[in-house]
C-alpha cells in the first residue's frame, strides 16, 4: 500500500503498512486498482464518445466509484472486489459496441489498463501492487505529482456530480472530462506542460460542477436563508444525519414525521438547516457536535442511530457500530447498510427509525446557536449593507477559511487566526474547517455577522460568487485586487478540487494548511508558487500581519 491522498498521511509523506483514516493494507489496494480500472474504463468510454457512443450509467458509474475512492467513504474489500468486476465489464461491454461501430481494436494498442481482468481476490491482490499500478507506478516524480494532483482533483468532481444526479442535475461535460482527466492520466506521451494544462481545466469543471450542484440544491430546496441553529438536545430520541447527501435529508425528514423522534445533523450536514424546504420540520431540531474527525466521542454520546450519507465516516468504535448506518457509496463491514432507492420511490429509512424509538436521547454536549445560511443569494440580498460598510471603513476586508477541518493540533492556527484577525475583518466559510471557530463570540458589523457560513464544501461556488459581485459593485476587475484574503484548511479530496476551482477563477496568493500536500512534488510546488503564489500557512502573528498589511 502507498497511499498520501489526504493531509492526514503518515508523516506527511505516505501510508504503508498502516493508514491514519483506518483504511487497511487489502482495501487500499484494491481502491487502488479500482482507480487504475477505471481509468482504463475511461480511456475506452473516451474512445467510444469520439466515435458518437456515450453510456449513460457508465458516466454515473465511473463518477460513483470514484468517489469511493476518497477518504474515508468506503472501507469494505467486498464491495471493491464486485466494483473492480463490474468495471470490466462494462469496459468489455462499451468496447464491444465500440468496436461494431469503428472496427476492431488491438489490444497491443491499448494501456493496459483497458484490458486487464481478473476475477477473484488472488487475482486482484496481486496485481494491486503500488509500483504495479499504484501511485510508485509513475517514475518521474513531476509527473507522478500531476497525474495525482489531476486524479484527487477529479475525485471531488466526481463526487459533486453524484451528488447533483441524485437530485437529478448532470452535465455531458462534466462526465466527459472526468474520463478524459483519468485516461490521460495513462498516457506516457504527456509531460509536465499538457499535464499541467489539464490540471488547470479541471478547475474549471470544478467550478462548473460546484455551479451544477449549487443550482441542485437552490432549486429543489430553496435557496438558504440566515438561520440560527441550536446546538443542544431535546429529551427525545434523535436520529443523527452526517455527510453532504440533501436528498437523503429530505427523505429522512419525511420518513420521520410523527414518529416520536428527532433528527440532528453533525459536520457537513449543519448546513441542511438554512434550506426552507426543511424548515417545516418541527422535529429537525438542530446541529450535534462537531467535525467529522470528533466523531469517535460524540456518536458515542448521541445514543441514537447514526447515518452516514457520503464522507466522512472514521471507524466506528464497537460500542456504538451497530447504530451507524451507511448508506449510498459509504460502507463499513459489518455495518447496517440503507438501500439505494428505487427509480420512483425513496430509500428505506424504517430499521434506522425503529431502532432510534428504542434509544435514549442524545446527551447535551452544548447549548447555545450557530450560525447558517450565508450562500450567494442571501450574502448579496445585503450587498448594499456591504459595500456601505466597506466604503465607510467598517469594514476593512474578508479572509476565506474554507476548506476542511482536521485532527492534528496544528490546526488550532485556525481558531487562533480567526480569534486574532480585528474587529472589522469578516471571515468567509464552507467546509468542516468553520468547526475551528463558528462556536466563537466573534460579533457582528452593523449585523453583518463577522463569520459568514455559506455551508458545506461545495458551497465554496457561494464565496466565488461574492468575490465577484464585489468585483463588480467596487468597480474592481482582477479578484486579487479586492481586499479578500485566502486562508484554506485541507484534509481530503474535496478540498483539492476546490483548490483547483479557486486557481481557475485566477486567485492568487492563497495560504494553504495545515501543511501543503505531500502529493505534491518540489517542482510541482514553485510551480504553484510562482504561478499562483501558493504560500504554506506561516504563524497567525506573520499571517495576520501580511493579510492585514493586503487589504
Ligand atoms: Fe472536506 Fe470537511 Fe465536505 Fe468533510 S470539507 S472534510 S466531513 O467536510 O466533507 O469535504
Ligand atoms: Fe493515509 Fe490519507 Fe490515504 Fe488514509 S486517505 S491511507 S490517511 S493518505
Amino acid at each position: 500500500m502507498f497511499c498520501y491522498q489526504c493531509q492526514e498521511t503518515m508523516g506527511n509523506e505516505g501510508c504503508t503498512d498502516v493508514s491514519v483514516c483506518g483504511k487497511d493494507v487489502q482495501t487500499a489496494s484494491l481502491q487502488d486498482l479500482l482507480v487504475w480500472e477505471l481509468k482504463g474504463l475511461s480511456y475506452i468510454a473516451q474512445r467510444a464518445r469520439e466515435a458518437g457512443i456515450v453510456d449513460e450509467e457508465t458516466n454515473v458509474f465511473i463518477a460513483e466509484s470514484l468517489f469511493s475512492t476518497v477518504t474515508n467513504v468506503n472501507f469494505d474489500p467486498e464491495w471493491f472486489e464486485d466494483q473492480l468486476r463490474e468495471t470490466q465489464q462494462r469496459r468489455e461491454t462499451l468496447r464491444a459496441e465500440l468496436e461494431a461501430a469503428d472496427g476492431e481494436l488491438d489490444d497491443e494498442s491499448l494501456p493496459e489498463a483497458a484490458t486487464w481482468s481478473g476475477e477473484d481476490s488472488d487475482d486482484f491482490h496481486a496485481k494491486a501492487t503500488p509500483a504495479g499500478i499504484g501511485v510508485q507506478a509513475t517514475g518521474n516524480e513531476d509527473v507522478r505529482s500531476l497525474r495525482e494532483l489531476l486524479t484527487y482533483g477529479l475525485k471531488g468532481t466526481a463526487s459533486y456530480a453524484d451528488h447533483a444526479y441524485v437530485l437529478g442535475e448532470k452535465k455531458a461535460e462534466v462526465f466527459a472530462f472526468i474520463q478524459r482527466g483519468l485516461a490521460a492520466t495513462l498516457d506516457d506521451d504527456l509531460g509536465v506542460e499538457e499535464l499541467t494544462a489539464l490540471v488547470l481545466e479541471s478547475g474549471e469543471i470544478a467550478t462548473e460542477v460546484m455551479e451544477l450542484l449549487d443550482s441542485a440544491h437552490t432549486e429543489t430546496y430553496g435557496h438558504p436563508e440566515p438561520t440560527e441553529v441550536d446546538i443542544g438536545t431535546r429529551d427525545r430520541p434523535g436520529i443523527l444525519i452526517s455527510g453532504h447527501d440533501m436528498k437523503d435529508m429530505e427523505e429522512l425528514l419525511e420518513q420521520t414525521e410523527g414518529e416520536g423522534v428527532d433528527v440532528y445533523t453533525h459536520g457537513e450536514m449543519l448546513p441542511a438547516h438554512a434550506y426552507p424546504a426543511f424548515k417545516e420540520y418541527d422535529h429537525f431540531v438542530g446541529n450535534y457536535g462537531n467535525a467529522w474527525w470528533e466523531q469517535h466521542r460524540e456518536f458515542e454520546a448521541f445514543n441514537g442511530p447514526v447515518l452516514m450519507t457520503t464522507n466522512c465516516l472514521v471507524p466506528p468504535n464497537d460500542s456504538y457500530a451497530d447504530r451507524v448506518y451507511t448508506t449510498g457509496v459509504v460502507r463499513f463491514p459489518d455495518t447496517p447498510h440503507i438501500a439505494d432507492r428505487d427509480e420512483d420511490g425513496q430509500k428505506d429509512f424504517s430499521a434506522l427509525i425503529e431502532a432510534a424509538k428504542d434509544a435514549e436521547p442524545p446527551e447535551e454536549l452544548e447549548s447555545g446557536t450557530i450560525a447558517n445560511g450565508f450562500a450567494h443569494k442571501s450574502v448579496l440580498d445585503r450587498a448594499d449593507d456591504i459595500i456601505e460598510g466597506i466604503q465607510a471603513g467598517d469594514i476593512r476586508g474578508f479572509v476565506v477559511m474554507g476548506g476542511c477541518d482536521g485532527r492534528q493540533s496544528e490546526r488550532e492556527y485556525y481558531t487562533e487566526l480567526a480569534k486574532e484577525l480585528p474587529d472589522d475583518v469578516i471571515i468567509l466559510t464552507a467546509g468542516c474547517a468553520k468547526y475551528r471557530y463558528n462556536k466563537l463570540d466573534l460579533g457582528d458589523i452593523n449585523g453583518i455577522p463577522r463569520v459568514l457560513d455559506a455551508g458545506q464544501c461545495n458551497d465554496s461556488y457561494s464565496l466565488i460568487r461574492i468575490a465577484n459581485a464585489l468585483g463588480d459593485a467596487l468597480d474592481v476587475e482582477d479578484v486579487n485586487d479586492l481586499p479578500i484574503a485566502f486562508d484554506i484548511a485541507w484534509y481530503e479530496q474535496k478540498a483539492v478540487t476546490v483548490l483547483l476551482a479557486l486557481l481557475s477563477q485566477g486567485v492568487e496568493d492563497i495560504r494553504l494548511g495545515p501543511t501543503l500536500p505531500a502529493f505534491l512534488s518540489e517542482n510541482v510546488t514553485d510551480l504553484l508558487v510562482e504561478e499562483f503564489g501558493i504560500q504554506p500557512i506561516d504563524t497567525v502573528e506573520s499571517d495576520k500581519e501580511a493579510i492585514l498589511a493586503a487589504m
